[in-house]
């Protein structure tokens, strides 16, 4: 790997990786997208005639009445499919009952103590038709609002469906926040009603979803009714159902339950179809920067989007078995574990709990015994696996797997070859997909088949994606020049507005660079028109006039073999503005020492440049994390400073004895 060293200025990375990737012809002769030039055609296509594009492109799936206009858009509000009337299940669930899809699997299920499921289209879709029936006897109703507090099962993507199904939007809480996360989510969008389950594994023990779930509704007036699965058990998690307002949910999905009338089943086997614009979900976004924003999406673009980015940039196919390792709690869970690929007909893998239980060779023990094809998951994770040896990977028969994926962070070219290498066994391609909550799609990737992978880039803009690199002004940037990574027009799946904020959404997201959509990313765009995302921008450092992303320092650190994960920080400095502080998380077997931090220094000037030698190396044992994975600079930021109480948010924080230990070592 060479990285450029020297000190040209802006939000430049030095990630000049220059090994390029090209999938093989194998894959190319079988892909949706098989040149580069069929690509460009496409994307040029995209942009010229919107119109057309996405009608060609969505004509598989289900409006009950078609759109009469695409857009229709005023800074920031955009209505996209004006005068399209939908019901976004049927092109999930309905469209698929009369096709060969009816008896194929739409969730292959394995829990953590390794019970498995499978559940065909023509199952899910009487599952969600029970439910919905169900929540609408108790209640629910188009526009309102519905929690779900529930873990990796597939009743939880049964849950989501059957809101959409009567209209309600729903409100998916990761099943690892806390009761206070829970609370203030659930006050925040004014749910109706919470879907809950009693437990449910995690390595090995079992979180007591509905007990948390308690505490929190002791203190949400909207919630008037809680649905409970029983996951679990009453041996290892005894529940409490509070007379009039919690209900079993086997009891409300069983056959002639209590209040369920004819006209409520009716309602939910011949739903009513909504606006294009009908709000579909709001999603709390992680929270490493301050107070959460609820995310709302509406009908008709988002499906469209990740129906489209599921098509393309998964290449779904017939007898494929594809895993999208997130929780549904996240936005990559909702649009590429639910609504993505159902609206595909692709049968989806689900796996209830943690990648190293009972070992670390879980994931690759699923992945031999269900025949896993396609694989999506996050540079965290993957580091995580080089950490536990390259032994466990290698144990099992990965030859199922034909494309890998990657989301959620930038990815270090080390991890990159590694997960290139050990998991795809140099065969599969690997689509880095760059996107956001509030993009609800795919919005840079390399297209499979289509376009060669550069290690730790991004790739090409999707279709009908207008992304740039612009400097403050909003003028675009030159090739390698960094910048703001903006979007300079509407495109169907984006966020509609933050949850009852529409000043905040306006101010967070469109008024900083005028009349374009600010991503809140720092990137690059290469001389091949490739993307590099260096992180957000505060995530990016100054250090005596050198503007470094801590993405490179990462990466240059992580590709050291003593190092497993690395973090790099500024600290407020007299003489340099910001000192760069590493927190460093070494491979088993290594020595915390002097030795080692010199090491790691001389390879960071080697790497990328004497400017780059960090102020600090500390070691921890593990890096503060939210829990969708990414690590909490803002957290340790803090620290460096010397901070001994952490302020604001910690609500996603992973576990907060690291945050602790931290402290401690601090002290040493
Ligand atoms: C899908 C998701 C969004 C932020 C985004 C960026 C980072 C996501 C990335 C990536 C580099 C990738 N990010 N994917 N950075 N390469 N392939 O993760 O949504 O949780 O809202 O996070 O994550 O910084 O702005 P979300």
């Amino acid at each position: 790997m060479t990285h450029a060293s020297g000190g040209s200025d802006g939000i430049e990375s030095r990630l000049k990786e220059e090994r390029k990737f090209v999938p093989s012809a194998e894959f190319c002769d079988h892909a949706r997208v098989r040149s580069h030039a069929e690509y460009l055609s496409l994307y040029q296509q995209s942009l010229e005639s919107p119109e057309e594009f996405w009608r060609e492109q969505t004509c598989d799936l289900v409006f009950r009445t078609p759109p009469t206009s695409f857009l229709e858009w005023k800074l920031p509000k955009a209505k996209f499919f004006g005068g399209a009337t939908l019901n976004i299940t049927e092109s999930c669930l309905d469209r698929h009952l009369t096709t060969a899809n009816r008896t194929r699997a739409a969730i292959v299920w394995e829990g953590e103590p390794g019970d498995t499921r499978t559940i065909t289209y023509f199952e899910l879709h009487r599952e969600v038709v029970r439910l919905a029936a169900g929540l609408a006897s108790l209640g629910v109703g188009a526009g309102d609002r519905v929690a779900i507090y529930m873990g990796m099962v597939p009743e939880t993507a049964v849950a989501m469906l059957a809101c959409a199904r009567l209209g309600a939007t729903h409100s998916v809480i990761f099943g690892g926040f806390s009761s206070d996360a829970l609370r203030d989510r659930i006050n925040d969008c004014g749910a109706k009603l919470l879907l809950t389950q009693d437990g449910a594994w995690r390595r090995g023990s079992v979180v007591p979803l509905k007990s948390m779930a308690d505490t929190a509704i002791a203190q949400t007036p909207s919630i008037e009714k809680v649905v409970v699965l029983r996951r679990i058990g009453e041996g290892q998690a005894p529940v409490t159902l509070e007379e009039g307002r919690d209900i079993w949910w086997h009891d409300l999905m069983a056959e002639g339950a209590a209040g369920i009338t004819a006209e409520h089943r009716k309602l939910a086997a011949s739903p009513p179809a909504f606006d294009a614009e009908h709000p579909l979900f709001v999603l709390y976004t992680s929270g490493s920067t301050g107070k959460p924003k609820g995310v709302l999406h509406t009908t008709a673009g988002y499906l469209a989007g990740v129906h489209v980015t599921s098509k393309y940039v998964f290449d779904l196919r017939d007898g494929d078995l594809y895993w999208c390792t997130a929780d549904v709690g996240w936005v990559t869970g909702h649009s590429y574990a639910v609504y993505g690929p159902l609206s595909c007909g692709a049968s989806c893998f689900m796996y209830e709990g943690a990648p190293n239980f009972p070992d670390p060779g879980r994931f690759w023990q699923l992945i031999e015994r269900h025949g896993v094809t396609i694989l999506y998951t996050a540079p965290t994770a993957i580091r995580a696996f080089i950490r536990w040896g390259d032994e466990w990977p290698n144990k099992h028969n990965l030859s199922s797997l034909r494309l890998l994926g990657s989301v959620g962070e930038p990815i270090n070219p080390e991890a990159w070859t590694w997960y290139h290498r050990v998991v795809g066994g140099n065969r599969c391609p690997i689509v880095d997909t760059w996107w956001q909550t509030e993009t609800g799609s795919i919005m840079l990737t390399t297209l499979p088949g289509a376009c060669y992978s550069k290690p730790g880039s991004t790739g090409l803009p999707f279709f009908g994606v207008d992304i740039a690199v612009v400097k403050d002004r909003g003028e675009p940037c030159g090739a390698n020049e960094g910048g703001k990574l903006v979007i300079r027009r509407p495109w169907p799946s984006m966020a509609r507005t933050l949850y009852n904020d529409d000043e905040r959404y306006f101010s967070a997201y469109w008024k900083q660079l005028e009349g374009v959509y600010f991503t809140g990313d720092g990137a690059r765009k290469d001389q091949d028109g490739y993307f590099w995302v260096v992180g957000r921008i505060d995530d990016v450092l100054n250090v005596a006039g050198h503007r470094i992303g801590t993405a490179e320092i990462e990466s240059a650190l992580v590709s050291h073999p003593q190092v497993a994960e690395a973090a790099a920080v500024g600290r407020p400095d007299d003489l340099k503005g910001q000192a760069l502080v590493v927190f460093v998380t070494l491979k088993q077997g290594q020595k915390s020492d002097a030795e080692t931090k010199a090491n790691l220094a001389k390879h960071i000037e080697k790497e990328i440049g004497k400017f780059a030698r960090p102020d600090e190396i500390r070691f921890a044992d593990a890096l503060p994390k939210t829990r969708s994975g990414k690590i909490m600079r803002r957290l340790l930021k803090e620290v460096a400073a010397g901070a001994t109480e952490a302020k604001g948010d910690t609500s996603t924080l992973e576990d907060l004895s690291v945050l602790a230990k931290l402290r401690t070592s601090d002290e040493e």
